[in-house]
């Protein structure tokens, strides 16, 4: 068989997933009990009506080289001091493997070289952080939907997680256990497979820095900045989010911001 055949059924796999999840997702998800405190009222709400509102396809706008700003902040971690990232950083990366994983037909365990090779996305689109401010940047990656496409979504997958290198120090405020403080996010298989939602390893024409996730983040463009996990080192693919750390799917989900960031 092709690799473009493969490629074709696995992509329809996950469209079919996704089918299901904008069928009967909001309610199955309202329906875990561990879910409830998340969904209901306000965030449910949102959830809902910025699906109703946004639509599955609707493009964050794109900008010209004109617009990228001179100085793109960087926010939240942006030197971990992790061991194991430390070693990665030390060795440019030559030993870090994105590894996919969870309810797939097959598990991935790619080299920044592999992914490379793989069909590639650049965009210049704005970032806005929940603490009020913004920058537009150029990123170039991965469109998530062919990482997925060659793992192959099986039919239990409702949720992409992104687990990441950095352990977050939030100064003990929220009352989190210890076990919750590396960073993940998650995101439904609508974003997953959307055409902007990419896998980034270049930022403004040169290979991501420290500061903004090297070697691998996401670009969700039509979310908040918190949902753009950097430090990507696996990707696993759930049926729940309840038995990730705090069980609220990211976290600063975990801390009591929405599940769904959108703009
Ligand atoms: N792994 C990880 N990803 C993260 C964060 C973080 O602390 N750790 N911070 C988030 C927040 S709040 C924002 S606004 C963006 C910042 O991305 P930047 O540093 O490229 O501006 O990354 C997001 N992704
Ligand atoms: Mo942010």
């Amino acid at each position: 068989m092709s690799g473009d055949r493969l490629h074709r059924r696995g992509l329809l796999k996950a469209l079919a997933a996704v089918g299901g999840l904008a069928v009967a997702g909001c309610d199955r998800v309202a329906s875990e009990p561990r879910f409830r405190s998340v969904l209901d009222a306000a965030n449910s709400l949102t959830y809902k009506v910025q699906r109703l509102l946004i639509g599955a396809d609707r493009l964050a706008p794109e900008y010209s080289e004109a617009d990228i700003s001179p100085a793109f902040r960087a926010n939240g971690s942006t030197d971990p001091q992790d061991e194991q990232y430390l070693n990665l950083v030390g060795n440019h990366f030559a030993d870090w493997r994105l590894k996919v994983h969870g309810f797939v037909e097959h598990e991935l365990s790619l080299s920044l070289e592999e992914l490379h090779a793989l069909p590639a996305r650049t965009q210049i689109t704005r970032h806005d952080c929940v603490e009020g401010w913004s920058c537009i940047g150029k990123w170039t990656g991965v469109p998530l939907g062919e990482i997925l496409s060659r793992a192959g979504v099986t039919p239990e997958a409702r949720f992409v997680v992104f687990h990441c290198a950095d352990t977050l120090d939030d100064g003990g405020e929220f009352g989190v256990d210890r076990e919750s403080i590396r960073y993940y996010e998650s995101i439904d298989l609508i974003d997953a497979v959307h055409p902007q939602t990419i896998l980034a390893y270049d930022m403004n024409g040169k290979p991501l820095t420290v500061p903004h996730g090297a070697p691998l983040r996401l670009r969700l463009e039509r979310q908040l900045g918190y949902k753009m996990a950097k430090y990507i080192m696996r990707i696993e693919l759930v049926q729940s989010l309840a038995n990730l750390h705090g069980g609220r799917g990211g976290y600063w989900e975990d801390r009591g911001y929405e599940w769904y960031a959108g703009i």
